[in-house]
């Protein structure tokens, strides 16, 4: 069911012959749907100009550590389950599960970040169980006619290292979209998934799911976050999502 936001006072507005209800307007994130009274997380429909879409909110009401917000999640890895090496249609319109591993479009991730300003938490965690994190506390994507460019800054180092910023001002790059800084040589190819790659990463959240079993002909192409502990390891899990700044 698509979440509808209503406000206490109803204002009947005339268009035309047909009375519509202003009161309620449609949710189109995670703060929508938590304004709207469900303070549950899990999946729920908002809408955006395309249609419907299915987002997974994160919802923390209270909490420190920069923990606090009505989580939009945009990135989850957690199992192995979705294949990440897609073409450029996949990464704009989003793909997965979203109970589970998935990434949720850069069509609607720039449409939400045009609307209004977003802050962006990375949340990290390694096959011993080890959790850190990093905080940006500003984060847009341009649209697809700038390459879905990156603007991201204000880190906040929740023991995760800033593996980030590198990427500040990069388009968006897949196998079959090579918008890197890295010449001749396809980045997103070459280490898989799609990402803002530069020449080429710092981070690699769409590499390889490699379950802890990185070796050396593996190197580089792992899931991984490299200023966490200097190293390209394959992480357990990787969470990244977006919540409004008012
Ligand atoms: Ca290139």
């Amino acid at each position: 069911m698509i979440v509808l936001l209503c406000l206490s006072a109803v204002f009947p507005v005339l268009m035309g012959t047909e009375v519509v209800n202003s009161n309620c307007f449609l949710a189109t994130d995670c703060s929508d749907v938590y304004s709207s009274g469900k303070n549950d997380s899990g999946v729920y429909t908002v809408s955006s100009i395309d249609g419907p879409v299915q987002i997974y909110c994160d919802m923390i009401p209270s909490g420190e550590n920069h923990s606090k917000g009505h989580w939009t999640v945009i990135l989850k890895r957690m199992d192995g389950e979705v294949n990440f090496f897609r073409p450029w249609d996949s990464y704009k319109r989003g793909f997965g599960n979203k109970e589970g591993e998935h990434w949720l479009g850069l069509e609607f991730i720039h449409l939400l970040t045009r609307r209004n300003r977003y802050k962006l938490r990375v949340d990290l965690e390694d096959f011993d169980g080890t959790k850190a994190y990093a905080v940006y506390e500003s984060f847009s994507v341009d649209a697809e006619s700038d390459g879905y460019k990156l603007h991201v800054s204000g880190f906040v180092n929740g023991g995760a290292g800033d593996s980030l910023s590198y990427h500040n001002g990069i388009q968006f790059s897949t196998f079959d979209k090579d918008q890197d800084l890295q010449g001749s040589e396809n980045c997103a190819l070459k280490w898989g998934g799609g990402f803002w790659f530069k020449g080429c990463y710092h981070t690699n959240p769409t590499g390889q799911y490699l379950w802890g079993k990185d070796n050396g002909s593996t190197l580089y192409i792992a899931a991984n976050w490299y200023y966490w502990k200097k190293n390209y390891k394959s992480l357990k899990a990787i969470t990244m999502k977006i919540t409004r700044v008012m």
